[in-house]
């Protein structure tokens, strides 16, 4: 029997709680962004290994309205499900009109407009049978009683037909019972949920019922999935969601994350991973064969496609030739209008120096890729003049509006310099590297590893001059909160003064820079690290 291979994460850098639906042979799937906008990118795949982003479901600030969003706030766990010609994504936005679904034909986009759903929670999921239409989600906030709980609604408006929203499992006893999803299979209901929260103890347990709204009984075997206690690099592994394939087997999507040092943090954000699932022959689910799952996966099963032809390329460089920006983009909230341009000057990236800088919850010149590979390198060449101290422009290394290192050009009584700034928390470090009277353009350098980024920058196309080095540590989720990962960003301030200063940007460029697989060994410990230096 031949044997499908691929490397987990299948979507790395901040790509959590994914969602996944099929259509004949083509795989979709979606996950979840907070308060980066366009919200929810959708991808399509024939092999469920290699994706390709074809648009987001949330591109419209009609849909999607983010501004005054604190870091973290916005969209939370999205479900995607296809049903009788159309896609529906239901999400919750936490710091707007809570959960709505959203439809279209193409998932590529346009999608409708938000159907509003009132029951409260995060994480709603639908499920279709017989002309009804059910809706999961958890019990955050709106219920004394911890759980998942269930409506009827009506698919064209999102009123709920069942009157108050019924309790259906409160999983086994871990914290934060959450990520629900509905299945049916030889009678059954299944009840897929994430409990333990979404750090270490994260787990993925599942119950069944005879009757969609229970009482459901638990799986003995539960958790079905986690990685709670183990020494793999993967850790954090929840929130899942079931797929059977064209040919009758069924894989599990979910999140986990790559620990790196003792102890251990994560940087680039949670994201998104595969592996195989069968039924045992006690009627639930076995995933992949009751082992941990690994980074490099080798299942004995057909691949489902061949792989697409011109596979990802380890660089990706955007000129900035085009008039929209490519799907990898984002901004931090709904960006204001006129603050960002690709037209204005052709071939650059304007933005312009707004007031709000990158501690804030305003509107921002921000436009960033999720930074995905532990090594990698990332330049881009900058034509800035500040016309005062306020004004900067440059890269910045984020992981949230607290915790965030740049490298930009700006001025210091009145002269123009380079600065790189850390900020870790309420700590702010601040140094000016050089003085660039007359030295433009200048090209932005950082470089990483999984310990470490490497801050530099070029002038004249000429060796890189290293001017920082920070702690990828200090950039963790751990250090620094929330449900995101690292950006690398371009952007412009004026630091809270008014500014009709703009930063072209010419170039962007991101690579792939990994030299070895990560190692299946677990995370090293102290004791491992001074053994082996
Ligand atoms: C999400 C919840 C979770 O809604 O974290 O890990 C929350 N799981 O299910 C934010 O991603």
């Amino acid at each position: 029997m031949s044997k499908t291979t691929y490397t987990n994460p299948i979507l790395p850098g901040f790509y959590p709680d994914p969602s996944i639906c099929r259509v004949g042979e083509d795989y979709y799937m979606v996950t979840s962004t907070f308060e980066y906008f366009p919200g929810v990118p959708i991808f399509h795949s024939r092999d469920m290994i290699n994706w390709k982003q074809i648009g987001h479901c949330l591109t419209r600030q009609s849909q999607l309205d983010l501004i005054g969003s604190k870091s973290s706030g916005g969209i939370y766990a999205p479900t995607l499900r296809y049903h009788e010609g159309r896609f529906y994504m239901v999400t919750t936005d936490t710091t707007g009109i809570g959960n709505f679904y959203v439809w279209a034909e193409d998932p590529a986009g346009e999608w409708s407009e938000p159907i509003q759903v009132k029951q409260g929670g995060i994480d709603p999921s639908l499920f279709f049978e017989e002309g009804k239409v059910y809706f999961q989600s958890n019990a955050l906030h709106w219920n004394s009683k911890d759980g998942l709980y269930q409506s009827e609604i009506d698919l064209e408006t999102g009123e709920i037909l069942s009157g108050e929203p019924r309790f259906l499992w409160d999983g086994t006893g871990g914290k934060y019972p959450e990520a629900p999803h509905i299945f049916k299979r030889d009678g059954w209901y299944y009840l897929l949920v994430a409990e333990g929260g979404t750090e270490f103890t994260h787990s993925v347990t599942i119950a069944r019922s005879r009757d969609i709204y229970g009482p459901y009984e638990a799986c003995e075997r539960n958790p079905i999935l986690s990685h709670k206690g183990s020494r793999s690099r993967i850790q954090s592994t929840g929130h899942a969601d079931f797929i059977e394939d064209h040919r009758g087997q069924w894989w599990v999507v979910f999140l986990g994350v790559r620990h790196s040092h003792y102890p251990l943090v994560h940087h680039l954000g949670r994201e998104t991973y595969l592996a195989p699932m069968e039924w045992g022959e006690d009627g639930w689910p076995v995933v992949n064969g009751g082992e941990l799952v690994k980074l490099n996966m080798e299942v004995d099963r057909e691949p489902l496609a061949s792989a697409p032809e011109g596979s990802a390329t380890a660089l990706w460089r955007d000129d900035f030739d085009t008039e929209t920006l490519g799907l990898e983009w984002n901004f931090r909230r709904n960006p204001l209008e006129g603050s960002w341009s690709l037209t204005q000057h052709p071939g650059a990236l304007t933005l312009s120096c707004l007031s709000a800088n990158l501690d804030g919850i305003d509107q921002m010149s921000f436009v960033g890729r999720r930074h995905q590979h532990l090594e990698s390198r990332t330049s881009t060449a900058i034509a800035f003049q500040p016309e005062s101290d306020n004004e900067e422009a440059g890269l910045t290394i984020q992981q949230n509006a607290t915790n965030h290192c740049e490298i930009a050009v700006t001025a210091r009584e009145g002269e123009k310099v380079l600065l790189v700034r850390r900020r870790c928390g309420t700590l702010v470090v601040e140094k000016v590297v050089k003085d660039l009277t007359g030295e433009e353009p200048i090209t932005l350098v950082v470089t990483s590893d999984d310990e470490w980024y490497h801050i530099g920058y070029q002038l004249d196309g000429g060796e890189t001059t290293f001017v920082e080095s920070v702690e990828t540590r200090h950039l963790s989720t751990e250090m620094s909160g929330g449900f995101t990962g690292v950006y690398l960003g371009l952007y412009a301030t004026a630091n809270g003064a008014g500014s009709h200063n703009q930063a072209l940007f010419d170039w962007f460029e991101y690579e792939d820079t990994t030299s070895q697989p990560l190692e299946e060994q677990g995370a090293k410990s102290q004791v491992d690290k001074k053994v082996s230096e």
